[in-house]
């Protein structure tokens, strides 16, 4: 089922999502439904406060060396914490809550961190690249945070001015 996506300047998006405790049937049809969501949208990361539940889950599917967008790569990650970030890399990031906006994001190149999967086993995962790129960017979502914010000054106030224009134009 795909469900709505909350979109910028939405305050829900600016929330603390809350730890996940209970590893039911609900909570995997809640995830296949965020699955579903992503690939409606043509996104490759979704947290869950992204379709307006506020739980520390997200899901990140990759595509591989074939262009290929495999389900057998969908990574479903609850209660992540990161544990090792290291070194910096710059991105050119999006979000589908700030839909047809694109900037240069700095993040850590390495990071390490142990989560839970929809059953609630513990896992640890090493990432660098864009695998660390989104990590860290479905992470901030936990948090309340957009990539957005992780803009230079004057990139932001460039994207406030565009967003205002783009408001204006759209009927409420
Ligand atoms: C987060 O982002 C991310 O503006 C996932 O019109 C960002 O899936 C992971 C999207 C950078 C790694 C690197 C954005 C789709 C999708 C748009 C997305 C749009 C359509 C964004
Ligand atoms: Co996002």
């Amino acid at each position: 089922m795909v469900l709505e996506i909350l979109e910028y300047p939405d305050k829900r998006l600016f929330e603390r999502s809350v730890e996940v405790d209970k590893f039911d049937t609900e909570l995997g049809e809640f995830l296949d439904n965020m699955y579903d969501t992503m690939i409606f949208k043509g996104g490759i990361g979704l947290a869950a406060i992204q379709v307006g539940r506020p739980i520390r889950a997200l899901i990140i599917n990759l595509v591989n060396e074939n262009e290929i967008q495999d389900k057998g790569d969908l990574l479903e990650i609850i209660n992540p914490k990161f544990i090792k970030k290291d070194g910096e890399q710059l991105y050119q990031e999006g979000c589908l809550s700030v839909p047809g906006y694109y900037e240069d994001v700095k993040r850590a190149a390495n990071v390490t961190l142990e989560y839970q999967d929809r059953f609630g086993a513990s896992h640890t995962l090493e990432a660098d690249g864009l695998l660390a790129v989104a990590l860290q960017h479905e992470n901030d979502h936990l948090d309340g945070h957009l990539f957005i914010e992780r803009i230079g000054f004057n990139k932001r106030k460039k994207f406030d001015k565009e967003y205002k224009k783009k408001s204006k134009q759209k009927p409420l």
